[in-house]
């Protein structure tokens, strides 16, 4: 079948929408026709060449939202007009890890995943017969696209497609970044670097859970109507401060976060985060995704004094099992979405979306096909 999609044909240029070729689903695949779908700065980090596995030509997206219209052999958990959410981790349910249920890293087909193929190591997606490869598993800047049944969740019919695709990436790594990856306790100060499309998240996890100072810290000023829009207790503009952020933090809670959040991608940010957790029990989790040759350091002091450095991908979730009940605490007001959703394009005006993001100008921006 032809499907239109914006394609990245290489790094640092805009993406190009054409008409493609994808093949239907083969065995324990699915056809999903994508209804809208969230752009998040991963995508512009891959489109910039700083991935380490970013590929080209390819079909970014990962923050999608569709109906199934077509199953290949052997697909029991889902069938045609179900409403689903891509997962770019996906849950086999059967790998070590999946049974190990200690982390939602399933493992099964994450290797073909990140050579941008399908598990049987194919491409459904070509343009004039070159090979055009999936990104993240899920390439949502497609209009439709091929999944493993694995890597779907199935959600209620009545959640919409161009707010619920932003819990395919954004909402359930800010808010499961709190509630799975940190645990984060009723009472807790909570600092959270970075108020974009994951802190804002964050930040209104960490309300839900019942924390006592959300400290959020941006460069952006305008970011601070946003984040007190959502639970935000105090903000700091570390441009706008005399001295050291770290200490001002500490000093602001009284000793340093219970827990920290980058959300930014930013290495020298992850060791502010680091350093400003509590002296003896903090906990810093890094959800930004930094640039390909770029490493984190911190004394080993101040880990030896307590402070916990860990990370979190995709919240920690389990996606099919985790994803719909995350789309219930939307459709039952226990979470925001809607205000964060800032702009909804036509898949012709992507581009806009991706300039939008690098102004600091969006929260969200969706496209809506
Ligand atoms: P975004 O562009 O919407 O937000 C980033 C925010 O960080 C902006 O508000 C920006 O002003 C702020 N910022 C930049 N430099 C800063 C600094 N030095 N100090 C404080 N704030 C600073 O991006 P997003 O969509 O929210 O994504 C944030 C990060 O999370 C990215 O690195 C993204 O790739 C990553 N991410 C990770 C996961 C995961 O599963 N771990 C999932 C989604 C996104
Ligand atoms: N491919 C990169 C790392 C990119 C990365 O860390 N991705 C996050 C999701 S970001 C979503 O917006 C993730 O889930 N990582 C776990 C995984 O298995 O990819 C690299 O450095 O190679
Ligand atoms: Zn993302």
């Amino acid at each position: 079948m032809k499907t239109r999609a914006a394609v990245a044909f290489e790094a640092k240029k805009p993406l190009e929408i054409v008409e493609l070729d994808l093949e239907g689903p083969k065995e324990g695949e699915v056809l999903v026709e994508i209804m809208a779908t969230g752009i998040c700065h991963t995508d512009a980090y891959t489109l910039d060449g700083l991935d380490s596995e970013g590929l080209f030509p390819s079909i970014l997206g990962h923050e999608g939202a569709g109906i199934v219209r077509e199953v290949g052999p052997g697909v029991t958990s889902v069938k045609p007009d179900d409403h689903v959410i891509p997962l770019y981790t996906p849950e086999c349910r059967e790998c070590k890890t999946c049974l190990s249920q200690k982390s939602n890293l399933c493992t099964s087909i994450r290797s073909t995943q990140g050579q941008g193929l399908m598990p049987d190591g194919t491409s459904r997606f070509s343009y004039k017969g070159q090979t055009i490869y999936h990104y993240m598993g899920c390439s949502t800047f497609s209009n439709f696209t091929v999944m493993p049944e694995i890597a779907v969740a199935k959600i209620r019919d009545d959640a919409p497609f161009d707010t619920s695709c932003y819990i395919g990436c954004g909402v359930t790594t800010g808010v499961g970044a709190v509630t799975n990856t940190a645990k984060v306790t009723p009472g807790s100060n909570v600092i959270v670097f970075g108020l974009g499309g994951i802190g804002l998240n964050v930040i209104q996890g960490a309300k839900m859970v019942g924390a006592n100072m959300i400290i959020g810290v941006d460069i952006n000023d305008s970011k601070e109507e946003w984040g007190r829009k959502f639970g935000m207790t105090h903000f700091v503009n570390p441009k706008k401060i005399d001295g050291d952020i770290v200490q001002h933090l500490i000093a602001l809670t009284g000793g340093g976060g219970d827990f920290t959040f980058d959300c930014t991608g930013n290495t020298d940010v992850m060791r502010q985060a680091l350093e400003a957790a509590h002296r003896g029990w903090g906990e810093s989790i890094v959800i930004g995704v930094a640039e390909a040759g770029k490493e984190i350091s911190t004394r080993p002091f101040q880990l030896v004094t307590g402070r916990v450095w860990k990370g979190s991908a995709f919240g920690g979730a389990r996606g099919r099992t985790d994803v719909p009940k995350i789309v219930d605490w939307y459709m039952d007001g226990k979470i925001e979405i809607d205000p964060m959703i800032t702009h909804k394009l036509s898949l012709e005006d992507i581009n806009k979306g991706f300039d939008l993001m690098h102004a600091g100008e969006s929260i969200r921006s969706v496209v809506v096909y």
